[in-house]
């Protein structure tokens, strides 16, 4: 079989990349195409995942308190990196139009679809509030906003997002965001914090099988994607979480031995018994944590907002 030497997309070569690794692994951001995005929703709505119940306790409970800390002198432009239906901060948008801010909103999206679908739900439940969606990455749209932005920025990055990525690529981002920063801008950012490991395991690892279905997306993509036929019922989803460090991993785990064939990649995969693929990180976290990102990318806390459990906290970031 030729082996393949130029490949067609990001995808190909990283699926490629993975698969051919020892441990194997699939990068978590190919999870989402229109049934990863609505299993996610469905993730959100459930009882055993308490990070959307947390940032929803605490925008009820601190909701002025938070918008007033968005305002600037000439009010300011909120900017949501990656808003999904909105639902939380919805929230925050029902006060801010309530007491007149002076704001636009500004969802960012690599998705149409999804900005298309905010945008209507906007018009109808909000239809005073100005929103100016943006299509495309979350860096090259920052970097566009702060070359035309005179007034106060407030960056939103809610759903404790950056836990998918590894702390070296973490401070990446908030390094990434900080030079879109201007010394009045803020950032206020979502981080799950550590708590019961039984609390984390359970939120990834429901009993109804959302998440399980959640993480075989990714098979189910490269079967759809790539011609794969990798057979979902003979992987398992399995969740760990260690305490010490913070980290929760999903894997894929190989029952059987088996090999599954990838004709677009031309290349055979092939599974040891209990062999596994590494898909996600979800990373938890703590005060000393989040200073120590913060200070690597040269941002400093400013503030932070918690649920009264302490799951969770919102931590209000400047230059
Ligand atoms: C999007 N992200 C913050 C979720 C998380 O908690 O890591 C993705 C997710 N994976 C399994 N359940 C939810």
């Amino acid at each position: 079989m030729k082996s393949i030497t130029k490949f067609d997309s990001a995808f190909e070569e990283d699926t490629y990349k993975g698969l051919n690794s020892h441990p194997k692994y699939l990068l978590s951001k190919y999870i989402y195409d229109n049934h990863g995005d609505k299993l996610f929703q469905k993730i959100m709505d459930m009882p055993e995942y308490y990070l959307t119940e947390c940032e929803t306790e605490i925008f009820k409970a601190h909701t002025s308190a938070i918008a007033d800390s968005f305002n600037g002198p000439e009010g300011f432009d909120l900017i949501e990196l990656g808003a999904g239906d909105g639902k939380k901060t919805k929230i925050l948008l029902r006060y801010l139009a309530k007491k007149n801010y002076d704001f636009t909103y500004q969802p960012v999206d690599i998705s149409q679809s999804v900005l298309d679908e905010l945008q209507s739900s906007l018009l109808e439940e909000l239809p005073e509030i100005t929103v100016k969606t943006q299509q495309g990455t979350y860096f090259k749209t920052l970097e566009r906003l702060s070359d035309y932005n005179t007034r106060k920025k407030v960056i939103l990055v809610l759903g404790s997002n950056i836990g998918n990525l590894l702390h070296k690529d973490a401070i990446d981002f908030l390094k990434n965001i900080k030079s879109s920063m201007s010394a009045e801008d803020m950032l206020f950012m979502g981080f799950d914090q550590k708590k019961d490991p039984q609390k984390i395991l359970d939120a990834y690892n429901d009993p109804t099988g959302i998440t399980e279905a959640f993480n075989k997306n990714l098979l189910s993509r490269i079967n759809k994607e790539l011609g794969a036929n990798f057979d979902l019922d003979s992987f398992l989803h399995w969740e760990t979480y260690n305490p010490e460090t913070g980290t929760a991993k999903s894997f894929l785990v190989s029952k059987t031995e088996q090999e599954v064939k990838i004709p677009k990649l031309y290349f055979t995969a092939h599974f040891k018994p209990w062999e596994t693929i590494h898909t996600e990180i979800s990373q938890k976290y703590d005060d000393e944590v989040v200073q120590w990102l913060a200070g690597e990318s040269g941002l400093r806390i400013e503030t932070f907002f918690t649920d009264k459990e302490g799951y969770y906290k919102n931590y209000v970031f400047r230059k």
